[in-house]
């Protein structure tokens, strides 16, 4: 029966078929325990709440290696006699697992789909061929393109940045990049554009013109919205927060660091941030806390869903497993009435000594399934429990009277000296924060 979702000559994960809802008392590892697409939740259903990706690059091109040794899986898409027989195997075998998964969506960066080249003509040539594999292989399956990127961080031309290079040459040439993802993009039909700027920071502030550096990068964006708008892409811009890593440091250092930025260049109307779980926990906050901050900003355009390892704090990219973790993102994604054009992007690899083909299903279905249970807890959180009133309670001395007014910009320092000088001294109110967490845990066992 699997044989109906390979897409191309051959069949890249026998032996798997579409991975079904089981429901919670299964054991199967290769189906779905809580995520349920069409189950309803508050008048949508679960795959219009959470609108998952398959991540090109974790899934497909990295097969494992790491610092200190080459990748442990061999893939048999990778095994073609030129570089864009292997890209469009690849092809074959990412639309193959991400229609068995029963996913919505996948992200690419260019030089994932297509072989990338020094020559700017071929570079190109490539990355079109690859474009109409996909858009073929997207009428085939009904998967789409949640967003496209440029990847402007491996190449070593790249090694002192791109759009903040301080030669001119590579920023210039930066832009080949991004004008041909952007195409690519448009071509097919994505619904937002990513710029992660891995190099885009300093190794040595003594070497460095900061100031300058980041007025470039705010230029680079002005021209790439300036052409993106030029051909017709009406989505949204996404910038993805890291503080580090592969910088010493990284300009879009968090979220409150880039709200600030696209607001300082006036980038805020084309621009809003894809936040990632890890990238966040490397900049010192919970991932829930740099979730609240952009969308707090208006901003919250979308998620790359992965989590670090607690003991080291590298960029580990595990796939999320954190129910705790789930329910708070969730609760913010719900309260700012979903995604909207955003998604749930997998930006997560499997382990190293992951090495069964097998692995890549059960690491998606987790992942989605820890969401798929963030979702109904958050939903059940903030519609059926006392958590929305509890908080509101907490600031009701602000909804009347001089409170309001406060918060209205209507009393002035003098005033709230003479109302503290009325009122006497403030009575003591708990922040409750156990009963938050008590609550929160009785629901997620429920
Ligand atoms: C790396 C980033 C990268 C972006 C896309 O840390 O997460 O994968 O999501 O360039
Ligand atoms: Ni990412
Ligand atoms: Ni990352």
């Amino acid at each position: 029966m699997s044989s109906s979702f390979y897409v191309g000559q051959r069949e890249f994960f026998p032996g798997v078929g579409r991975i079904p809802f089981e429901g919670r008392d299964s054991d199967n590892p290769l189906a779905y325990k809580v995520y349920d697409a069409d189950k309803q939740i508050g008048g949508r259903s679960m795959a219009e709440h959470l609108r998952f990706a398959v991540a090109y690059w974790h899934s497909f091109c990295g097969a494992g290696h790491d610092p200190f040794g080459p990748g442990t899986r061999v893939y048999p898409w990778d095994q073609g006699a030129t570089p864009l027989a292997r890209a469009e195997a690849k092809a074959d075998a990412a639309f193959e697992f991400v229609t068995k998964l029963g996913v919505p969506y996948y992200c690419f960066h260019d030089v994932d789909l297509a072989p990338d080249a020094d020559d700017i003509g071929e570079y190109r040539a490539n990355l079109g061929h690859m474009v109409e594999i996909a858009g073929e292989r997207q009428r085939q399956t009904g998967v789409k393109l949640l967003w496209g990127t440029a990847n402007l961080f491996s190449h070593p031309r790249y090694m002192n940045g791109a759009a903040t290079n301080p030669d001119f040459a590579v920023v210039a040439r930066a832009a080949v990049q991004v004008r041909a993802a952007l195409d690519a993009t448009v071509a097919l039909g994505g619904s937002n554009y990513v710029f992660w700027g891995g190099r885009e920071g300093y190794a040595c502030l003594l070497n460095t013109d900061m100031k300058r550096e980041q007025a470039h990068l705010a230029r680079f964006l002005a021209a790439a919205r300036d052409y993106g708008r030029s051909i017709g892409f009406t989505g949204t811009f996404l910038i993805e927060p890291k503080p580090m890593e592969p910088m010493h440091h990284q300009y879009d250092f968090d979220s409150a660091t880039v709200v600030g930025f696209l607001r300082a260049h006036g980038l805020d109307r084309d621009f809003k941030l894809n936040i990632e779980a890890n990238h966040a926990t490397l900049s010192g906050h919970t991932f829930a806390h740099d979730l609240q901050v952009a969308s707090d900003a208006g901003l919250l355009g979308s998620i790359d869903a992965n989590r670090g390892n607690p003991q080291n704090g590298w960029d580990t990219d595990q796939f999320p497993t954190d129910l705790y973790d789930a329910v708070g993102a969730m609760l913010v994604v719900l309260r700012q009435g979903g995604f909207g054009d955003g998604g749930l992007n997998f930006d997560a690899k499997v382990r190293r000594e992951s090495s069964d083909p097998q692995d890549l299903f059960i690491a998606h279905i987790g992942g989605m399934d820890t969401f798929a249970r963030g979702l109904e807890v958050a939903h059940a959180l903030v519609t059926a429990s006392p958590l929305e009133q509890w908080r509101s309670e907490r600031y009701a001395s602000f909804d009347s009277g001089a409170g309001a007014a406060f918060a209205n910009g209507q009393l002035t320092l003098q005033d709230l000296c003479a109302h503290a000088q009325q009122a006497g001294e403030p009575r003591q109110r708990s922040g409750r924060q156990e009963a938050y967490e008590n609550l929160l845990n009785q629901y997620l066992l429920r």
